[in-house]
């Protein structure tokens, strides 16, 4: 199996590894220039404040469904006056191959359907503190794909937010996955190192892109 996988492929835990150099600079261009595009369908990017009342330092879109803390619904809005743009059936297959290569199991790859898609823009300072992605009623593995400048992506387990975790370098067009025993595992974004992504991306900081299936109808 390993040979599938360039060299550097890391695993984070059971169902959970990181695949360094996944996007080729064509690929990840590709996809930075489709980000810009899916950001403005969505209506721009929005940091979305927290129940405690703080605000996330990350700029956030959605296609498909719209998260906030903590649920998803159809529209950007609480009235339920604008819909949220439509999730690309690009990353659709995106998803897809990003599983297959990931996992080297056509089947389950075959099954991946995400149906919503959460942009991430990290500008000067922002950061993600630990988490859990648990507002989907579906198992389906996360894809987390990135371009732009150079992360610290911070994997724990599902028991805690506090060590044990492993820091690991993203990079620019790197694929993190994690489903199985995995799925519900705390992780984060610490760090993200300021000027240190590709140049001609037409970004600036780091974009990331987590595809996740929702279960809901
Ligand atoms: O930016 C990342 O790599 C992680 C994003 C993330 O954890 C999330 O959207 O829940």
């Amino acid at each position: 199996m390993g040979a599938l996988f360039p060299p550097g492929r890391r695993d984070l835990g059971p169902g959970a590894l990181v695949v360094p150099g996944w996007l080729d600079p064509l690929a990840q261009a590709e996809l930075a220039a489709s980000a810009r595009r899916w950001i403005a369908d969505a209506g721009g990017l929005h940091s979305p404040v927290m129940p405690t009342g703080g605000t996330m330092s990350v700029g956030m879109a959605c296609l498909g469904w719209q998260w906030f803390p903590y649920g998803y619904r159809r529209t950007l809005d609480r009235e339920g006056r604008l819909p949220v743009a439509p999730f690309p059936a690009e990353l659709g297959e995106l998803g897809r191959r990003a599983v297959a290569d990931a996992t080297g199991d056509a089947d389950a790859a075959e099954r991946y359907g995400p149906d919503v898609a959460i942009i991430n823009h990290y500008g000067p300072g922002a950061r993600m503190g630990m988490h859990v992605d648990r507002d989907e009623r579906d198992p389906a593995p996360v894809v987390s794909i990135s371009v732009g400048d150079t992360c610290t992506f911070r994997f724990g387990t599902p028991a805690t937010r506090n060590r044990p975790w492993t820091d690991v370098v993203v990079e620019s067009g790197d694929l993190v996955v994690f489903g199985g025993a995995s799925r519900l595992a705390y992780h984060g974004v610490p760090k993200v190192l300021a000027g240190t992504g590709p140049p001609g991306l037409g970004i600036t900081g780091r974009i990331n892109l987590t595809l996740r299936r929702t279960g809901l109808s």
